[in-house]
């Protein structure tokens, strides 16, 4: 047993209970899967727990069916008093104390809990595998497939800035070690979406709400290489009634085109106008965008609580 998993344990047995084991809002197969190898890790360790999802993306429930594993039963509210183990996050709006994180977004505000480990890896199920063979808990193919499921399907099927080149190289290595249909894994990491699907569904695909010091954010994205000025518009259109509706300082939403291997930035703001930046790569949100919008945030609010 490592010292990380010794910590973990102190921090989860000190707050005592049943830990709620959660993932980000609309959760992705990452963080799924980072629930489903967390309670694993827990059980063996003794220390009861349940997964409560606060929802799940289509992708998710697509994927783990795959995996056997049902994502609605995974879906459960937390109260004020629960003990929270984050997974795949590290801030989250909902009720209950955070006892412990373990996720792959770095960021300059690590929030004060017990036990912390944010890793820079491209899938948080990743940093949940190592921690179970650390702890001694028996891996299966099964478990391993999962984690490089996740690999592929959070990092544009190995393409985004998020991932190593090594690790990436590992990743591949291990899609064909454990006989992972390639084809499919890049497929569903690509994600192109049906750009006829109605605006508000294109619009609101990922979405994200952050506290940055006090001010609401939310982010959403798009994975196509079919991206039009008039879907943009109508997409635009959408989220400026949603930032509004939400009362939120920002939203940041994200073209990614894995056939260009470029991405788009576009913030808007409360007056409607819209601030785009352009990359020549596939950015990733959680490792390059939103650490960057954190800061602008925090230092803009300044003074203001
Ligand atoms: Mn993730």
């Amino acid at each position: 047993m490592t010292q990380r998993i010794k910590d973990l344990l102190g921090a989860l047995q000190n707050a005592g209970g049943c830990i709620a084991i959660t993932g980000h809002d609309a959760a992705d197969v990452d963080s799924v899967a980072a629930c489903v190898l967390a309670r694993r890790l827990l059980c063996a360790l003794g220390v009861p727990c349940r997964i409560a999802l606060s929802g799940a993306d289509k992708q998710s429930r697509r994927v783990m069916e795959r995996f056997g594993e049902d994502v609605d039963a995974m879906i459960g509210r937390t109260e004020a008093g629960d003990a929270l183990l984050l997974v795949d996050h590290h801030q989250t709006l909902r009720p209950g104390r955070v006892i412990a994180v373990i996720d792959h977004h770095p960021t300059d505000y690590p929030p004060a809990c017990p036990f912390l480990l944010i890793e820079e890896r491209g899938a948080c199920t990743a940093t949940v595998l190592d921690l179970m063979r650390e702890a001694g808990v028996p891996v299966f193919a099964q478990d391993e497939k999962l984690a490089v499921t996740a690999l592929y399907l959070d990092t544009i099927a190995l393409r985004s800035t998020k991932i190593t080149k090594q690790e990436a190289a590992w990743g591949e290595r291990e899609a064909k070690r454990l006989g992972l249909d390639e084809d499919w894994l890049r497929r569903e990491g690509m994600r192109l979406r049906d750009m006829t699907l109605p605006a508000r569904e294109l619009a609101l695909l990922g979405r994200k709400v952050y506290d940055f010091g006090g001010m609401r954010v939310l982010s959403t994205y798009v994975q196509t290489d079919a991206m039009t000025d008039a879907r943009l518009e109508e997409i635009m259109n959408v989220l400026r009634a949603e930032l509004i509706a939400e009362g939120a300082a920002l939203w940041v939403y994200l073209v990614h085109n894995p056939m260009a291997m470029r991405s788009t930035q576009y913030d808007l703001l409360p007056d409607g106008s819209v601030v785009k930046t352009e990359y020549d790569c596939l950015v990733s949100r959680g490792k390059d965008v939103m650490p960057r919008v954190e800061k602008m945030m925090r230092k803009a609010g300044n003074g203001h609580g």
